[in-house]
């Protein structure tokens, strides 16, 4: 049976999280409004314009359209920076296994990610051959939770929401696939994921067999 296999960006396939990390941080200083470790796992998933809403809101700053526009682009501009210098050894562990698996038993393979580099990444981790589709943060208007992201990798693949299984790290992320009616997937902290239908650390946890089952399970 042909099943659509949709994989979040960052944090499941590499860890983009911490540049984004450094990146806010620095603006976040810029205004006088510090920013933890603690705060930026809750940007996890969060689209850029909605994270520095928060971050101001953190701080409690208003700024005018002008500056907000502005220190998005400066932000985005510093993330460039550090992704233009990724490589393959970024890949999170037995990523490539795993899509070299669903290949060779002709699944087929999205990205429902929320950033708008999404591209760019998998092209400098050279993966991006690896999709059939790539839904990005360029291709969706609403955020995780809501399903859209990953409701449009499934149409993309043309295979129904009931036969898609996601790959999430984030709690947003995975109520976006409940929501869809697809399988859920937590790649991470099992108590920050409890809502996925199943949970592992990461993709060496993960075997054959469970693969040729999901290969041939349907959601109940
Ligand atoms: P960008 P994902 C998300 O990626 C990140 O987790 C989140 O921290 C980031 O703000 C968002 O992409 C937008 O990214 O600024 O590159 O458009 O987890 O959905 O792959
Ligand atoms: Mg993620």
């Amino acid at each position: 049976m042909k099943k659509g296999f949709i994989f979040d960006l960052d944090g499941v396939i590499v860890d983009t999280a911490k540049y984004h990390f450094l990146a806010w941080q620095n603006l976040a200083n810029s205004l006088g409004i510090s920013f933890s470790s603690a705060q930026n796992e809750q940007l996890k998933g969060v689209s850029r314009v909605r994270s520095l809403e928060k971050i101001l809101e953190w701080g409690d700053k208003t700024i005018s359209k002008e500056e907000f526009n502005r220190l998005m682009r400066e932000k985005n501009e510093e993330y460039l920076d550090y992704i233009s210098k990724m490589d393959t050894t970024e890949i999170l562990p037995d990523v490539p296994k795993i899509l070299d698996t669903l290949i060779s038993k002709k699944q087929a393979i999205a990205l429902g990610s929320a950033s708008k580099n999404a591209r760019v990444i998998l092209e400098k981790v050279q993966l991006i051959d690896k999709f059939h589709a790539i839904v990005d943060g360029t291709n969706v208007s609403k955020a995780k939770p809501d399903p859209e992201v990953f409701l449009v990798g499934a149409r993309q693949l043309n295979i129904s929401p009931e036969n898609c299984i996601v790959f999430e790290d984030s709690v947003a992320g995975i109520q976006a696939a409940n929501t869809a009616n697809m399988i859920s997937i937590g790649i991470g902290d099992a108590n920050t994921l409890h809502q996925a239908d199943y949970i592992f650390k990461d993709f060496t946890e993960i075997k054959e067999e469970f693969i040729n089952n999901l290969v041939s399970a349907r959601k109940v």
